[in-house]
């Protein structure tokens, strides 16, 4: 039974020096890709540099091999300065996944390497009109000839523009409804493909979403990753194990929100005191770090499980992505509280991490969805 609950040291050494590179190389420029609304270079080139960027891709493909809770603690350490840089490594790992999972072993030689190498990979499933919804989606392909043309749109990708790959799934057979299905992917440079105006978003600001369009896409048959019909599978059992990473960027942002409002309380002084000293602050401060240490030990457990593609993985995905989200949501709040006029203009992070924490409460399914996957696999049944 001994340490049973407590990470092995190699996952210990991964979260001190991915925290040091964070703070030395990402967190001074956490504001400005904010209030900028630009792209986090800087932190970009820094994961390169370190391997984190995809540190999830198999060694055989020029990876670190990272697993499941090892990329959930990178993602986390991350998004606790950051939660716009912890975007490149979940979004990379989301839009590759399906490669990894569904594709033949002559399509992740072609395109994991360049992963590793920097070129990122979108996750392209949701439409204006199908989000929740995810099987309502319209993008049409069709067999024309040995191959493939993809017409249509997708919205709300993250890091469209930037990245290189787009792993898409698409309708060919609509009277088949979900089992009509079927993913390939799409290169930035493949004729036909363009992208729309980044939103304007609450939060994650730094992280560009835009729309992709597809105007008549010629796909070669090898550019199909699924088997004809089986891409919503694919696409929701590839949320199984990302909606995880979700879990950890809301672990991130209210640990960083937790360490900023602690430290300023003992900065804070008012009738004389600390206003640590205070026990109304203490029992915020007790509830918060109470509330993420029980979100982490579910994040952290649902991640073994997608290593080990254990079958209680969909509720505990799930489960993680919703409590750590809505956890999140809450502490990010108690920080500005307690950081009082200060925690609500942008001299100090938490107001950006609470706007950053709304998202994760929405993206990869909204926690309303979750709850849904969790009722319908519920644990014991
Ligand atoms: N893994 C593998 N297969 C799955 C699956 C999963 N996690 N979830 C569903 N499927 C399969 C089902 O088994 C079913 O196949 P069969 O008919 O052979 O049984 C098929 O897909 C359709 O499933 P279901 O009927 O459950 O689909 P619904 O239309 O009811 O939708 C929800 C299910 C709502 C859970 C799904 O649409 C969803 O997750 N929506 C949210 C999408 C999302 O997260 N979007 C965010 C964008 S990504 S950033």
């Amino acid at each position: 039974m001994d340490n049973l609950f407590d990470l092995p040291s190699e996952y210990k050494e991964l979260r001190t020096s991915v925290r040091a590179l964070s703070e030395k190389e990402i967190a001074p420029f956490a504001q400005s890709v904010d209030e900028d609304h630009r792209f986090p270079q800087e932190a970009a080139n820094a994961l390169q540099k370190a391997g984190l960027s995809a540190a999830h891709v198999p060694t055989q493909y020029g990876g670190d091999g990272a697993d499941a809770l090892a990329t959930v603690i990178i993602i986390e350490e991350v998004a606790r300065v950051c939660g716009a840089s912890s975007l490149i490594p979940a979004v990379n790992k989301l839009g590759s996944l399906p490669l990894i999972m569904g594709g033949n072993e002559e399509q992740k030689q072609r395109w994991l390497p360049q992963l590793v190498s920097g070129k990122g990979f979108s996750y392209c499933l949701s439409e204006s009109e199908a989000g929740s919804d995810a099987s309502a989606l319209r993008t049409k392909v069709e067999r024309v000839g040995d191959g493939w043309v993809l017409n249509g749109s997708k919205k709300w990708i993250s890091n469209a523009g930037i990245s290189e790959f787009y792993t898409v799934v698409a309708q060919g057979e609509p009277t088949l409804g979900s089992k009509g299905i079927t993913a390939f992917i799409v290169e930035k440079s493949d004729p036909g493909i363009s992208f729309g105006a980044p939103e304007k978003k609450m939060g994650f600001r730094g992280s560009p979403t835009r729309e992709v369009y597809f105007d008549n896409v010629k796909l070669g048959d090898d550019r199909r990753i699924s088997e004809i019909g089986a891409g919503f599978a694919l696409a929701m059992n590839t949320l199984d194990h990302t909606r995880i990473t979700i879990a950890a960027q809301a672990l991130g942002l209210a640990q960083g929100a937790l360490d900023v409002a602690a430290r300023y309380s003992h900065e804070r002084k008012q009738f004389g005191k600390e206003i640590f000293d205070f026990q109304g602050v203490q029992f915020m401060l007790a509830d918060m770090a109470m509330n993420i240490e029980a979100a982490r030990q579910l994040t952290y457990a649902a991640a073994v499980k997608s290593e080990n593609n254990e079958k209680d993985l969909r509720f505990f995905s799930a489960a993680s992505k919703c409590f750590t989200s809505d956890m999140a949501m809450r502490i990010t709040q108690d920080a500005i509280q307690i950081l009082g006029g200060y925690g609500y203009v942008s001299d100090y992070p938490v107001e950006r991490m609470m706007r950053d924490a709304k998202l994760t409460q929405i993206y990869e399914g909204t926690n309303q969805i979750q709850r849904i996957v969790m009722a319908r696999n519920l644990p014991g049944s």
